[in-house]
């Protein structure tokens, strides 16, 4: 199984064959969506299903030519910093919402809480810009394919742990094995160290998108911001995420350490929310 086909129905450490999910293909769109409202419509049936590739909802997306007039109404901007405006819940499977960026707005360094992030551009530009995960952080999906892998060959670099482990009739877990020969080879590499040192996060690369270019990100495929590059023009989203998440991490570009944040919007269907602690989500809620 590729990345086209891999279920979006399910968190990303939860799809099959995960270690095929980093190929990106380029997409054929052969569909056409007239309008925002036919396209969440297509979304629903589409989502309604158990298993939805990853390469039906990119088509989706892609197959609607971006109009104004679907959207305006949900196009609220803010002077300091872009904003989330809900746009359909989903039924719970996925969310679908926009994303007003002004001139030179961006986001943080951020992950996607093992769900599948798709970006659509429906004005101006946008540029994204991937990074590599930093090297003391995993993300959920690393863990199980590490897991898979360590569970084949963990401590096979030593024939002592090894004997010893059998003597003991101790399988050994992967990753989270608890038991001390795991424990000590861990600590001895120091794949358990919370250091967090000044480095910069390795850039994987960037891409410019454009008028109704579509992206698609999990946390396999690493992490990225979003920036609009125009000192002049703002810049409109959308963007679908399946499972819906509330909260991710982001990360300091310099050394890589992750901060849990929770994911809030500007307006909801079109109305704005009221807040009450402004200046707390103002901090936090950015990515
Ligand atoms: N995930 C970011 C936008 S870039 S995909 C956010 O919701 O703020
Ligand atoms: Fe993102």
């Amino acid at each position: 199984m590729d990345v086209e086909n891999a279920n979006c129905k399910v968190k990303v450490s939860q799809c099959a064959d995960m270690e095929v999910l980093p190929i990106e293909r380029p997409l054929k769109v052969d569909v056409e969506i007239t309008g925002l409202e036919k396209l969440i419509e297509e979304l629903h049936s589409v989502f309604s299903r158990n298993h939805v590739n990853v390469q039906d909802v990119q088509k989706l997306m892609a197959g609607y030519k971006s109009d104004p007039k679907d959207w305006s109404k949900y196009a609220k901007f803010d002077r300091f910093r872009y904003t989330r405006n809900l746009v359909d819940a989903g039924n719970g499977a996925f969310n679908v919402m926009i994303l007003c960026w002004g001139a030179g707005h961006a986001s943080a360094i951020h992950d996607h809480a093992d769900s599948h992030c798709f970006m659509k551009v429906l004005s101006g530009s946008l540029e994204e810009v991937r990074y590599e995960w930093p090297e003391n952080v995993q993300p959920e999906v690393m863990k199980v394919l590490n897991s898979k892998k360590s569970r084949r060959k963990c401590c096979s670099e030593s024939q002592d742990l090894q004997d010893k482990i059998s003597e003991l009739n101790i399988e050994c877990q992967g990753d989270s094995c608890q038991s001390d020969s795991c424990q000590k080879r861990r600590e001895d590499d120091g794949s358990d160290d919370e250091g967090y040192d000044v480095k910069d996060m390795k850039v994987r690369g960037r891409t410019r998108m454009d008028l109704n270019d579509v992206c698609y990100i999990n946390d396999a495929l690493g992490l990225h911001r979003v920036e609009n590059p125009s000192h002049v023009d703002g810049a409109v989203s959308l963007h679908l995420y399946c499972p819906p998440f509330d909260s991710c991490r982001v990360f300091d570009a310099r050394t890589g350490k992750p901060t849990e944040v929770k994911v809030t919007f500007w307006s909801m269907y079109g109305k704005k929310i009221k807040r009450v602690f402004e200046s707390i989500n103002a901090a936090d809620s950015q990515q």
